[in-house]
């Protein structure tokens, strides 16, 4: 036999990663995986290329990816262009009729049919949808009470939804299929009304309505850190809730890891919180022994 030269090694490497992958496509044969793609991880378009092309792969594996996306500072930009004001508070955008009427075409337009496009284009065949799409997503009105002064008081945030009623039955109906659904965070109300979810929210709901194998969260940060600063690799529920109790778990991270243990109770198995701008992020989660993120489990 000749020698392998440096050239034939890289192949033979490359035919390794790939005999590697063998356990954990069985594992994930025929599981649902729901994955939020937050605007933040979006980034440039070959960041979004990547991505499609590992969603188009996951499908070809036999695995039932769900997308649900973000779009927060998309949506900033288009506000700003309009000249509309806009306000967070505890994460939420206060979101009066105007508003939820650009959150809404931002969201369910422009953005969902750029993923799907993406997506499309390295031959998958994505379904965009909202959660209006077969009253996926019912919502009511998500009633906030903070903190002001000492007093407790409760903050109007307008169009903003809380899922109450999920019918998942249209995403079902996509397992086994070739088709990917992509679904912008925008929910029904029961008297007409469009309410504007927040995306990791929504993607909670949604992994928790499938009973889903894994939800990804694809944020741009590394993980959940721990009290010396580095990535915790793996947490149990309990675990996250004494690392908010004592302060380590702050800020931003707080309404990740509340919908980690939210979908965790609503019966996924586990969530991943990883960043979404590595590359390969989501296959090197799924499909090799190092994994990616901080794995959350019950
Ligand atoms: C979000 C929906 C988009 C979102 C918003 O209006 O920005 C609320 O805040 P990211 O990119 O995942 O942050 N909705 C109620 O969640 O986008």
């Amino acid at each position: 036999m000749n020698k392998p030269t440096a050239h034939t090694r890289d192949w033979i490497a490359t035919a390794r990663t790939l005999s590697e992958a063998l356990p954990y496509l069985q594992r994930y044969d025929g599981s649902t995986i729901v994955i939020k793609l937050g605007g933040h991880a979006m980034g440039s378009d070959e960041a979004m290329e990547q991505f499609a092309r590992d969603v188009v792969l996951m499908k070809q594996c036999n695995v039932n990816p769900v997308i649900v996306h973000g779009g927060g500072p998309m949506i900033n930009d288009m506000l700003k262009r309009l000249d509309i004001q806009s306000e967070f508070i505890d994460g939420k955008r206060v979101s009066d009729a105007a508003t939820v009427e650009v959150v809404e075409m931002v969201l369910a337009g422009k953005i969902n049919k750029h993923i799907v496009q993406a997506i499309n284009a390295q031959g998958g065949k994505a379904i965009g949808l909202s959660g209006k799409d077969a009253n996926l997503m019912i919502c009511e009105k998500d009633i906030t009470i903070a903190e002001r002064d000492g007093e407790r008081v409760t903050i109007d945030l307008g169009f903003v939804g809380r899922p109450v009623e999920m019918n998942p039955e249209i995403l079902r109906s996509f397992l086994g299929s070739d088709f990917i659904p992509v679904v912008a965070p925008i929910g029904a109300g029961r008297h007409g009304e469009t309410f504007n979810v927040n995306g990791d929210t929504a993607a909670g709901a949604i992994a928790a309505a499938m009973k889903a194998d894994r939800l990804l969260l694809l944020t741009d940060v590394a993980g959940v850190k721990g009290s010396d600063g580095t990535v915790l690799t793996t947490l149990s529920a309990d675990q996250v809730r004494e690392l908010t109790a004592t302060g380590v778990i702050a800020g931003g991270m707080i309404p990740k890891t509340q919908t980690a243990l939210d979908a965790i109770d609503g019966g996924v198995r586990a969530v991943v919180i990883l960043d979404g701008r590595a590359p390969h992020a989501v296959l090197l989660e799924l499909f090799t022994a190092h994994g990616a993120g901080s794995l959350i489990r019950g």
